[in-house]
């Protein structure tokens, strides 16, 4: 797991040289290279090795994944979004570089992404290109992360035109669950998957994203900023709609284990290191230890 981030990390440097003018492209690389956790390239990356895929061939698209995730952690952390001051343990994109600059450093990102997957996908058919980007212009815009993030801010300001727990799912499966299913139906397109195995993956995917989901709403409230890098506490103070704002904690660990234990089970078949190791952490820190 460690040489595939290390991987993922000399790539995503190597795909984004700074140009002019420089100040936009070391906002963009800022975000970028700090230490996050890698979770949609690397999970795009095992998806396409399990399926019998060469990785070089996912290479670009699954570093194009990271920089849409990177612009929307920028553009949530915003004054007129979350309002976050940290991220990955260092100060957010616009504490650094502005506002203004922060805001673009987003919308170059999620325009870079795309130009990458085209310019540097040599191995992959016409077809396989339009298919990931079909995937990618569907899954970031309004009928995916988009929608997640505006019925979270509607959520927040108490305006609910769903019930709270449908309005939850709908946040989580859109803000959350979406880039692991991107990641892994990309990672299924390199690797020409047939339909049956493709909708498992993304069944996989999508209940990875809920469960992780949770697990960042538990770990807001048990959790401390040196472990997560950014501000803790905030969606209680906010009244912010989440698992254990509306379940509890007790009851949001449950629903959680049992996700990733389905998560065990869709994908023990491939008996990948790499999803165990995910998942394991993940569950293993939520039972503090205890359990496994
Ligand atoms: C696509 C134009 C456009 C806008 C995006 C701002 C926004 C709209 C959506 C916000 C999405 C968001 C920030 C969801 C939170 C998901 C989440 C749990 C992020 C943390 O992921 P980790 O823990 O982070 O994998 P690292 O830093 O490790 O990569």
């Amino acid at each position: 797991m460690k040489n595939l981030i290390n991987l993922i990390d000399k790539k995503l440097d190597e795909y984004m040289p700074i140009c002019y003018p420089e100040d936009i492209f070391k906002a963009m690389k800022y975000t970028l290279s700090l230490p996050g956790k890698r979770l949609r390239p690397v999970m795009c990356i095992e998806t396409a090795r399990v399926l019998g895929c060469d990785i070089n061939k996912v290479l670009p698209s699954a570093c194009a994944l990271e920089m849409l995730h990177v612009q929307s952690l920028i553009h949530d952390d915003l004054p007129c979004m979350d309002n976050d001051d940290f991220r990955r343990g260092k100060p957010s994109n616009h504490k650094v570089f502005g506002e203004a600059n922060a805001v673009l450093a987003g919308d170059a990102l999620l325009t870079f992404a795309p130009q990458l997957i085209i310019e540097k996908s040599k191995d992959l058919s016409s077809e396989q290109i339009i298919k990931i980007l079909h995937e990618y212009t569907k899954f970031a815009g309004a009928y995916g992360l988009i929608a997640g993030q505006v019925v979270d801010i509607e959520s927040e300001g108490g305006k609910l035109i769903k019930s709270a727990e449908e309005t939850l799912d709908f946040i989580h499966l859109n803000k959350t669950a979406v880039l692991f299913r991107l990641a892994v139906r990309i990672g299924a397109i390199c690797a020409d998957a047939d339909e049956k195995t493709f909708k498992k993956f993304d069944t996989f995917a999508t209940k990875f994203g809920l469960a992780f989901q949770i697990y960042d709403d538990i770990m807001d409230e048990i959790s401390s900023f040196e472990e997560l890098g950014k501000s803790i506490g905030k969606d209680k103070v906010s009244g912010k709609l989440t698992y254990v704002s509306l379940y509890g904690l007790e009851n949001s660990k449950c629903k959680f284990k049992e996700l990733i234990n389905e998560c065990y089970g869709i994908i023990e078949q491939y008996n990948s290191k790499i999803f165990k190791t995910i998942l394991d952490k993940l569950y293993r820190r939520i039972s503090g230890d205890e359990e496994q």
